[in-house]
């Protein structure tokens, strides 16, 4: 066996307290979504499949695609949506943003893959959708506002 210093005894107790710290907070309900990842996630009440391709945004309704305006997409507060967002060409972002103008939540949009999101509005109001990932000259542009309708939950 190999004989340790004192230093080294003490700098690996420091190394298993931190790692043993570091798991008890990550794992406690210190950290607000650790209940819904490992306890009960909610079950969402509402499906809002969103489609990109050619840098602009559209609501998948049935087997269309309807262009992302102001009011497109209609939520109560309160109540756990699912957000699912597909993109046809480019790896966008979709990130969503509140009446003013702070970030809601945002998540990657891959190509060919189904990337989404639960979230739970607590405030009424008209939300933002803007591309939150660079997507080359026209990304800029990827930006609309009030899209999401956010009601007053009944
Ligand atoms: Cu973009």
């Amino acid at each position: 066996m190999v004989k340790m210093e004192r230093e080294e005894k003490i700098w690996l107790g420091i190394i298993a307290l931190v790692a043993i710290v570091f798991n008890v907070v990550t794992l406690s309900p210190l950290v607000p979504w650790v209940h819904w990842d490992l306890f009960n996630p909610p079950q969402p009440k509402q499906i809002v499949r969103v489609h990109i391709k050619g840098h602009k945004f559209f609501l998948v309704e049935g087997n269309g695609l309807k262009p992302l305006k102001a009011g497109t997409i209609s939520i109560e507060a309160g109540v756990p949506v699912k957000f699912v967002a597909t993109s046809e060409d480019l790896t966008y972002g979709f990130g969503v943003f509140d009446p003013e103008g702070r970030m809601v939540f945002q998540m990657q949009v891959v190509p060919k893959y189904e990337n989404s999101i639960i979230w739970i509005f607590d405030k009424p109001g008209y939300y933002t959708v803007r591309s939150t990932e660079y997507s080359g000259p026209q990304h800029p542009y990827m930006f609309v506002e009030g899209a999401i309708q956010v009601s007053r939950g009944g």
